[in-house]
This record gives structure tokens, C-alpha cells and sequence, in this order.
């Protein structure tokens, strides 16, 4: 996982260390001991290293998925933690690579949601918590859910789907298989059935049975579709989910950004899960999408099985990433 963009930033740390270094063979002419012995111990980084750097690993960023956004944060950020800095030789590189980590970090950090809290505060009050599942064609949702109600069965939480899409061909079958393995029940209604109503009747048949999360299940859609954006509208609008969490393909790279915008202003997301992060490899998505979408990410899809879910965990990212 995330190699590709690992190997970029890795350049990238050598990079800044070589340009550095080349500008004080250049420079060094001796004049007093002390001065001297002051440049072969130490060294300074410049703006223009820095600007020539980035401007050679324009390519690698964009070939990585990193969003421009994000490019641009990471050098300014690197010119003020590094710019004038006198850094000892030894350990420029050292330096260069921790200043970089702790900018990852910064930038993956991102307000928390603590879903378990959420259900239990609910379940106290004898409520459901509504979790509802929405995003691009394909991005994930439907395995997503499973995976999330795989999560809350080993915690104990009692789960329902509501299968909300009746739109694509064979999507509530898709539903009922994993409710089968996963040995919960199915809210559905036929096929092009309104899923305002499946999953309003989903939450009612929770509350009679005392079930905590219902998950509810929708159509892949994109903002041209404006029936299905509508619809999406009308099934937030009746059954005011406790959170509408965005499932977004880390494949599809810088395209994410775009996505959440577009579901964002149609229905506001409250969180985000990103899927395929096993398959995509390049750590770009991940890194946009935490800095410049800014929303609670709950978990990253790794695989296909249902234990493939990890929690978003920035520092760990981090270290993986450098
Ligand atoms: N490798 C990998 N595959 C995943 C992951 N998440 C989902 N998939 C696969 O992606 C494909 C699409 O997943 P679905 O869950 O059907 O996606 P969807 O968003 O519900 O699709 P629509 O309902 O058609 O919009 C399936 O083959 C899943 O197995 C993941 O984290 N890693
Ligand atoms: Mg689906």
C-alpha cells in the first residue's frame, strides 16, 4: 500500500538534501577558520532549492494522485519549517525527512468521528442509529456496508440493511448475500421502489426489534444523473440518517475531490470511507483527500473480504508513507 507515492516522497527528501548540498560546494570559499568550519558542519537550504525540487517532481505528484492543493501545501510548509535554516551536514537528511513527516501528518489529521460512541449514546435511548451509504457507481458502497456491519457484529451492535438501491440490476440480491453470510436481516422493498420508503421502513422495523445500526444501501450516482440526485435529496430529507458517509474509490485518484464537492452540496457528508486502497498503491487519494476535503474519514477498504476494514489512523499513515 501506498508505495508509489512512498518512493516520490523518498526522492523527494534525497532531492532537496542533493540540491542543498550542491549550491555549498559551489558557494564554499574559505575566508576565517570559523566561517569555514561553519560551512563544512553546516549547510542551508534555499528557496531556489527548494522551487527547482518541486519543479522537477511536478510529474511524480500528479503521477501519484497528489492533489495540486496538496503539492503546494507541502512546499510552502517545507519552506518554512527548512528556509534558512542552518542544519548540520550529517544530518540534512535526517532533517529533511522529518520536517516532511510531521507535514503529512498535519495534513492527514482531520476532525474525528467516534462511530461506536454515536450507537451506543443512541442505543441508551433506545434509537437506531441510521448510517447511510452513498457515492459514485461502483465506488464500494454495497461491500463497504457489509464490511461496517461485520465491524459492529464483533462489537456486539445488532445490525439491518435496508436495501436502497432498487435501481441497479441485481443490487438488493448483492445485499441479501452478505446479509446471508452475515446472518442479519433485509429491509426491501421490488425493484423501482421509491428507497426513501425501504429505508424509512428499515429504521421502523429496528426500533420494533430493538436492532442498533441500520445501514442503509443506495444507487451509484453522479451529479448528471438528476433523478437520482433528487432522489438522493427526498431519502435525507424523510429519514434524516445520524450520518451520510461518502464511499470513495481511492482508484478513480484526484477525481474524489470533485465527487465529495458534488455530494457535499447535495446532501451534505458527514464522513468518508475510501475504498481499494489494496489495489491502488499510489497514496495520493488519501493524502488529498485528507487535506483538502477536511472530513472525518472512518475507515479505508483494503480487500475485498469483510475484515479488509482498517480505521483511519493519520500517524500510522504517516509512518507508512516515509
Ligand atoms: N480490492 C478491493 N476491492 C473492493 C474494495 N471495496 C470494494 N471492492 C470491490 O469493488 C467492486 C464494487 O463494489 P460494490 O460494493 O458493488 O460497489 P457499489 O458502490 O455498491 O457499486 P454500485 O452499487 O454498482 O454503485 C466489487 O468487486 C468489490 O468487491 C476494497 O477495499 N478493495
Ligand atoms: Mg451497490
Amino acid at each position: 500500500m501506498f508505495d508509489f507515492l512512498k518512493k516520490k516522497l523518498n526522492n523527494l527528501v534525497k532531492k532537496i538534501s542533493i540540491a542543498a548540498k550542491k549550491r555549498e560546494e559551489k558557494k564554499a570559499k574559505p575566508s576565517l577558520t570559523q566561517k569555514i568550519i561553519k560551512k563544512i558542519t553546516t549547510i542551508e537550504i534555499t528557496e531556489d532549492n527548494l522551487n527547482q525540487v518541486f519543479q522537477e517532481m511536478e510529474l511524480d505528484f500528479l503521477e501519484a494522485d497528489v492533489a495540486v492543493e496538496v503539492v503546494e501545501k507541502i512546499k510552502n510548509d517545507l519552506r518554512k519549517k527548512l528556509v534558512g535554516k542552518e542544519i548540520k551536514r550529517g544530518k540534512l537528511e535526517e532533517e529533511v525527512r522529518k520536517a516532511l513527516k510531521d507535514i503529512l501528518l498535519e495534513a492527514l489529521t482531520l476532525p474525528e468521528i467516534n462511530l461506536e460512541e454515536i450507537v451506543k449514546k443512541n442505543k441508551k435511548e433506545k434509537k437506531p442509529t441510521l448510517l447511510l451509504f452513498l457515492g459514485f457507481n461502483g465506488s464500494g458502497k454495497t461491500t463497504t456496508i457489509a464490511k461496517v456491519a461485520f465491524w459492529f457484529l464483533a462489537k456486539k451492535y445488532s445490525c439491518v440493511f435496508a436495501a436502497g438501491d432498487s435501481f441497479r440490476a441485481a443490487s438488493i440480491e448483492q445485499l441479501e448475500e452478505h446479509a446471508r453470510r452475515l446472518k442479519i436481516n433485509v429491509i426491501k422493498h421490488q425493484y423501482g421502489a421509491d428507497p426513501a420508503a425501504v429505508i424509512f421502513d428499515a429504521v421502523r422495523h429496528a426500533q420494533a426489534k430493538g436492532i442498533d445500526v441500520v445501514l442503509a444501501d443506495t444507487a451509484g450516482r453522479a451529479h448528471t444523473n438528476k433523478n437520482l440526485m433528487d432522489q438522493l435529496e427526498k431519502i435525507n430529507r424523510v429519514n434524516k440518517p445520524e450520518l451520510k458517509i461518502l464511499v470513495l474509490d481511492s482508484m478513480t485518484g484526484n477525481d474524489i475531490i470533485s465527487q465529495c464537492k458534488m455530494f457535499d452540496q447535495a446532501v451534505g457528508v458527514d464522513a468518508i470511507i475510501l475504498t481499494k486502497n489494496d489495489v491502488s498503491n499510489k497514496g495520493g487519494s488519501i493524502l488529498s483527500a485528507a487535506y483538502v476535503l477536511r472530513k472525518p474519514i472512518l475507515f479505508l477498504g483494503v480487500g475485498q473480504g469483510y475484515e479488509d476494514l482498517e480505521k483511519y489512523n493519520p500517524k500510522q499513515i504517516a509512518e507508512r508513507l516515509i
